[in-house]
């Protein structure tokens, strides 16, 4: 047998600095979703997910709350981990920065890149804020002191401490070295950066310009891997995190067998704001172990409320853990694959969640499944007949439908147009409900002479909720097994290779009684509850 096709997809590692939101959950459900569809067409997945534990941030963090930085950062992993499991988050791997193999591995990495004459000591000056423990270019500063002839002497950070001019010994990257052959890999991969408009923007703003030596060790805290034989560095936080991607397949370390299997990376998924990592440093630090670069880096755009981007400061933060308990899992996940259109931002609107999960699923699709469940009980005693084609008048437009509704799903899903499968999906469930005022089987029962018929259109709704289930699957792990189970079908045969809208099996019994698999809600009480 041929060895199935890998496809390895990766999430950002999240800074362990605060409680993750619906933002985090939104690209680690995209990801899930992602890894979902290809195993159930076949693929060998690995999907990897973690955080990203150095630096100040986190450093400074811990000194909050009065824990060293390990036990910090050992916790927040823990909860993270844990909301993974609670959103069923099927990752096959969960890398820490602070793994002692992937620090040895960083090392190695950098004492490589040392020994090439790619990186290279030199010092680093800017204006500084100690309050800060950080550097600031002159337009981040919140205010900027000249003297007459107009040059800059000092300034005030965003924090309002004082900055000053300091220098620092640093280790620098020689990134610019490595731009022209980026710009050639930019052309020869139309697909590299998803969307192309990302591309266009890391060419105008960053790479044209000039790419400057990137310092890449900091001094003045010591929370990160430090650099062989020279300890007073630490590794900047950046470098560390993005070679994730590869030591968590055991790069660096003695066992590559992940690592040839997987490598190059199928998709990195990221949000807007670290395109440019993604497709500038990683890219140029690829080359420069002479590695393979990743085939895809798709840069989502944002989940954004009423009032801008979500901030603990704004007070307007969402948090996964309290629309599961009280609408499902499945509700939250399908929620935001159908908010954020691809590549723009969407925006999370309380009304807007428990409109979709009141329309699309308690009425589209719950009221599809109880009243295909009750029919086939009420005329044919619970037994869905066997499926042919073009029996009444309406059947072919069905069918010509699913069809529709799986090239466009597939088609959609393979690009991560999570938005848009949906819509091809749910124009289907719509298709398929009016189906039902179309042929109007409490009428084709009435009459003996429509027996044909009527097991026609009770056979096409089973037909119809089997397609919808498993396509489905990605996104909810719920609900597909229970529109199964309802319909009295095998768990055992759900794959969407090849899905066949025709391939119902026979004399299988529905449920006695179908339960709505999603209640519907009040809308006004709920808009309170989740306000
Ligand atoms: O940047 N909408 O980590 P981070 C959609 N450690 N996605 C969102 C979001 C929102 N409102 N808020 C966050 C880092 N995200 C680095 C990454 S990778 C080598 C290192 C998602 O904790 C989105 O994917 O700040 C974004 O890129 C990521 O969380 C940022 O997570």
């Amino acid at each position: 047998m041929a060895d199935k096709q890998t496809y390895y997809i990766t999430t950002p590692i999240y800074y362990p600095s605060g409680k993750l939101h619906i933002g985090n959950s939104y690209t680690t459900i995209a990801c899930d979703v992602l890894a979902r569809y290809k195993r159930l067409q076949d693929f060998d997945v690995f999907f990897l997910t973690g955080t990203d534990e150095h630096g100040l941030k986190i450093e400074q963090k811990a000194q909050d709350l009065n824990m060293t930085p390990k036990e910090y950062v050992d916790m927040m992993a823990e909860a993270i981990q844990k909301l993974w499991q609670e959103l069923e988050i099927t990752n096959d791997k969960f890398i820490r920065t602070t793994d002692e193999y992937h620090e040895e591995a960083i090392q190695k990495i950098f004492q490589k890149l040392l020994d090439k004459g790619d990186i290279y000591l030199g010092s680093y000056k800017g204006w500084y804020s100690v309050s800060d423990e950080e550097y600031f270019t002159e337009s981040q500063l919140a205010e900027v002191y000249r003297d007459e002839q107009g040059n800059m002497i000092g300034g005030k950070a965003p924090s309002g401490h004082e900055v000053q001019l300091v220098e620092e010994e640093s280790y620098f990257f020689k990134m610019g070295k490595y731009a022209d052959r980026l710009v050639e890999y930019y052309n020869e991969h139309p697909d590299f950066i998803i969307p192309q408009s990302r591309k266009n923007e890391m060419l105008n703003n960053f790479i044209k310009p000039g790419l400057e030596d990137l310092a890449i060790t900091r001094t003045s805290f010591d929370w990160g891997v430090k650099v062989p034989n020279d300890p007073k560095h630490v590794v900047y936080v950046w470098i560390d995190a993005l070679c994730n991607y590869i030591t968590a397949l055991g790069y660096g370390s003695k066992d590559q067998e992940l690592f040839n299997k997987y490598w190059p990376a199928d998709v990195h998924m990221v949000g807007k704001e670290i395109v440019r990592f993604h497709t500038i440093y990683w890219p140029i630090i690829l080359m420069a172990l002479d590695l393979p670069l990743p085939k895809h880096i798709i840069g989502h755009g944002w989940l954004v409320m009423r009032d801008g981007k979500m901030s603990k400061s704004k007070g307007n933060v969402v948090y996964p853990e309290m629309l599961t308990k009280r609408y499902g899992l499945d509700a939250l996940r399908y929620y935001l694959m159908r908010a954020v259109p691809f590549g723009n931002d969407g925006i999370f609107t309380p009304e807007d969640f428990v409109q979709k999960i009141n329309y699309d699923l308690a009425n589209d699709l719950g009221n599809l499944l109880n009243r295909t469940v009750a029919m086939i009980n009420k005329y044919r005693g619970g037994v869905i007949p066997t499926l042919t084609s073009n029996v009444t008048a309406f059947d072919l437009d069905l069918e010509k439908s699913a069809k529709e509704a799986i090239t466009e799903y597939e088609t959609n899903m393979d690009q991560a147009h999570f938005a848009l499968a949906l819509e091809a999906l749910w124009k289907f469930v719509s298709r398929s409900n009016k189906y039902i005022d179309e042929t109007e089987p409490w009428v084709l029962a009435k009459d003996e002479a429509k027996t044909e018929e009527l097991d026609s259109v009770l056979a096409h709704l089973a037909a119809s909720l089997r397609l919808i289930a498993i396509l489905l699957q990605p996104v909810m792990t719920h609900a597909p097994k229970e529109i199964f189970t309802q319909l009295g079908l095998p768990l055992d045969n759900m794959a969407i290779k090849e899905v066949d809208y025709f391939a119902l099996p026979e004399n299988t019994t529905v449920v006695k009684k179908g339960t709505p698999i999603f209640p519907r809600l009040d809308i006004e009480a709920e808009v309170e509850y989740i306000k």
